[in-house]
């Protein structure tokens, strides 16, 4: 039999692609160099060329560069000269490198893809990329959380941004979503005064990425219309496993218009294959400490290693009878439209399947706008979506510097670009030809013209309504659906919400705030109300003035994490702890029973030089154990020696390692001699169902079988307080 390929998987795919960098050669010991100029350059090895032209380094303005790492100046220790154009350029350059972050979404990481359509909507809209089964768009997605600055942590508790640019046929179609189908507010004009309460306080600039101080909760609880959207931040929806975890929402409906010019309303959602799967909220503290790029990394490197996630893209179609029928407006982006009142129709499947070549280039510098839609496809009359359709384009020419940002390759058309704008900042493809202007009579030369019948058309409505300062009485019950998303959730999911209300609600300092925030939830749920206001040790609040009574809508299954999560181990990541001596026969077992079931594994070892193990094989170790603790995977096995076990017992990351894993409730792995580890770390010896023997070939089969619900949840009542 083979020998087990014992490199990990992340390393497996450097031996594929990447060139190994060599390490630099050092001059043998007669050759020492004889002043500093010599000596710097190592004989030139690391930073000349041979003489190619083809890797010769050059200025912006294409001018070879003979020495990139000295300065012309008078003499060696003299002023350095204002001639030096090379060291000017340089200098220039790196000062201009940053652009203003995203207002909001600062935070994010892209890729790309493809949207192939699976279903046709032809019937109902006239959008190629809608009506073509078979077709595959070209796609760029860009994930990110809203509140934390671009260099904030990803584990932020917060909604994920889900923006998806498809480059279809007939233009670009940004579809430019969040993971949670529902918003804050109702009208565009209260976005500034959300954001800012959300983000960091004014006058200190703190906290960084985080919802759990005053202001944001003095908002939220003098808004009612923000409630429903609160329960889905409370909820574990915020704090993802990762991005492939997450599911995509349009939020507002918008129309499809067909061939005859009827319209027909359809909400879009993007459901993962990967299943949903959220981490805990004691989790998510620590891995922004461990790892503060840990859902970039985990898109990265799956799509690195050819585990490309996936999404269908789903629509709920509606026409306006199924409309008026709702118990409220779909047209306010506090409400969603329960998959059991509208079915969601499956049409295609988003493909991730290439990272960027350039952060900047691509991600940064991609631009995205609600109002980018091809023929077929029309808004609503969401007064949000109006709202973003304006702002979008706005914020672009303040971040990327003029109205030239479709020249970007990231942003450009993959379908033929023709119109008579000009000029401006950075301008790069200006229309040929003599006429710049249109109608002229300058014949086919004269450059392209209008299409009454492939040109986009938006639908016909008739609107007579008195121009005024108006909320649609529509819009008034705030706390039904909250209270719906709230019922729909499992017991462990309520108490987690419950557990979020009360920790954001602790770091609030001032108290009437929080009775003003419990005071809603008595319209949503009593029994949340009196949890949170029992954590926060207070007297339960009368109940907030509502403008409607709360309905008890029935609830849906479709919003709970756990009732769609996953249904197998396949693209986790299982963290095996070694130490020298460690049974290499088991290891075999398990690695190979990992990759079966389609997800990966690493190696932690007190050494990142990696252990020897029992039958003699030598295994690199990914981690060091205090860079790799047991919050950056799925599940975790513990296979020390006996004699591994006896030294890990006295270290206390080794020991933080367990007890962490035990307490996020993830399925362990215990090797046959990890008791004294175990004993050290302090979990009970009956160990419960979630803990399980690892020994055999057939245990490792079993141990990731048993880790397909990523949690082993009934343990949770034993490690949490609040549970007991
Ligand atoms: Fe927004 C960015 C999603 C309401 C104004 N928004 C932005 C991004 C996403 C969303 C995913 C990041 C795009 C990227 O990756 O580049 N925004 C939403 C959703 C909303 C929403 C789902 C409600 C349904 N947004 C919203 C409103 C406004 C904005 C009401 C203003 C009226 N959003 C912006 C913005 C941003 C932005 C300021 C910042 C950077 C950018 O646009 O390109 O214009």
């Amino acid at each position: 039999m083979p020998k087990p390929d014992k490199t990990p998987r992340s390393d497996k795919s450097k031996q594929k692609g990447e060139t190994p960098k060599k390490a630099p050669k050092l001059p043998p010991q007669s050759d020492v160099p004889t002043s500093y100029a010599e000596a710097q350059g190592n004989g030139g090895e690391t930073h000349q060329t041979t003489g190619d032209p083809a890797t010769t380094m050059t200025s912006q303005q294409g001018i070879p560069v003979s020495d990139g790492q000295n300065s012309l100046r008078a003499g060696p220790r003299g002023p350095t000269l204002l001639e030096d154009f090379q060291l000017r350029e340089k200098i220039f350059h790196f000062d201009h490198e940053r652009i203003p972050e995203r207002v909001v979404h600062a935070r994010g990481t892209g890729a790309h893809g493809v949207f192939e359509l699976t279903d046709s909507l032809a019937e109902f809209t006239t959008a190629d990329v809608l009506s073509k089964v078979g077709q595959q768009t070209e796609t760029f997605v860009r994930f990110s959380t809203v509140a934390g600055r671009a260099g904030s942590f990803d584990l932020a508790r917060d909604v994920r941004g889900f923006a998806v640019k498809l480059y279809t046929a007939q233009g670009n179609w940004d579809l430019v979503g969040n993971n949670i189908p529902v918003f804050f507010i109702q009208d565009s004009i209260k976005f500034p005064d959300l954001v800012h309460a959300v983000k960091e306080e004014p006058d200190r600039g703190f906290p960084q990425a985080q919802s759990a101080h005053d202001n944001f909760w003095d908002f939220a609880s003098l808004m009612p219309e923000a409630w429903h959207m609160v329960m889905w931040q409370m909820s574990d929806r915020t704090i993802p496993r990762s991005y492939r975890t997450i599911e995509g929402f349009g939020v507002h409906s918008f129309r499809l218009i067909n061939a005859e010019g009827k319209s027909t309303f359809v909400k879009f959602h993007w459901k993962p294959r990967q299943g949903l799967q959220s981490v805990v909220w004691n989790e998510a503290v620590k891995v922004n400490g461990a790892d503060p790029d840990f859902h970039r990394r985990d898109l990265w490197e799956a799509i690195d290693s050819g585990d490309f996630p996936q999404w269908d893209l789903g629509v709920q179609l509606f026409d306006q009878a199924t409309a008026d029928a709702l118990p409220f407006d779909h047209l306010d982006a506090t409400k969603l439209i329960p998959e059991e009142d509208v079915p969601v129709r499956l049409i295609g499947t988003l493909t991730l399947n290439r990272n960027v070549d350039n952060f900047f280039a691509e991600t940064e510098q991609v631009a995205f706008c609600t109002a980018n839609v091809p023929p077929g496809i029309d808004f609503s009359d969401d007064p949000l979506l109006h709202g973003r359709n304006f702002s979008y384009l706005d914020t672009q020419l303040k971040r990327l510097g003029g109205p030239n940002f479709t020249h970007i390759p990231v942003n450009a058309p993959r379908c033929p670009v023709m119109h008579f704008q000009q000029d401006g900042h950075m301008a790069m493809i200006n229309p040929k030809g003599r006429a710049n202007y249109e109608p002229n009579s300058w014949g086919p030369e004269g450059g392209p013209r209008e299409n009454p019948e492939l040109g986009f058309k938006s639908f016909t409505a008739d609107v007579e309504s008195p121009k005024a300062r108006l909320r649609s009485e529509t819009f008034a019950d705030h706390y039904s659906q909250a209270r719906m998303f709230y019922l729909s959730q499992q017991p462990i999911e309520q108490k987690h919400l419950g557990d979020a209300l009360v920790f954001e609600l602790s770091k609030v300092t001032r108290v009437d705030i929080r009775a003003r925030a419990v005071s809603h939830l008595r319209n949503i749920d009593d029994n949340l109300a009196a949890t949170v206001a029992n954590g926060l040790g207070m007297a339960l609040p009368d109940p907030a003035k509502a403008a409607k009574p709360t309905l008890d809508l029935p609830t849906s299954d479709k919003l709970s994490i756990l009732a769609n999560g996953p249904d197998s181990f396949k693209g986790r990541k299982l963290g095996i702890l070694l130490t020298d001596g460690s049974d290499g026969a088991l290891l075999e077992a398990l690695t190979g029973a990992v990759e079966a079931a389609g997800a990966v594994w690493e190696v932690i070892a007190p050494k990142i030089g990696g252990v020897v193990l029992d039958n003699g094989d030598a295994v690199a170790a990914k981690q060091k154990i205090d860079g790799g603790p047991s919050v950056l995977y799925d599940a975790v096995a513990v296979l020390p020696s006996a004699e591994g076990a006896a030294l890990l017992a006295q270290d206390a990351a080794a020991k933080d390692f367990v007890s962490d894993a035990f307490a996020h409730c993830k399925f362990i792995g215990v090797g046959a001699d990890a008791e004294p580890l175990f004993a050290a770390a302090r979990i009970p010896p009956e160990l419960d169902e979630g803990c399980l023997a690892l020994g055999s070939g057939k245990d490792a089969k079993a141990f990731v079988v048993a880790c397909a619900p990523l949690r082993f949840w009934p343990r949770e009542a034993t490690v949490d307080l609040d549970a007991m």
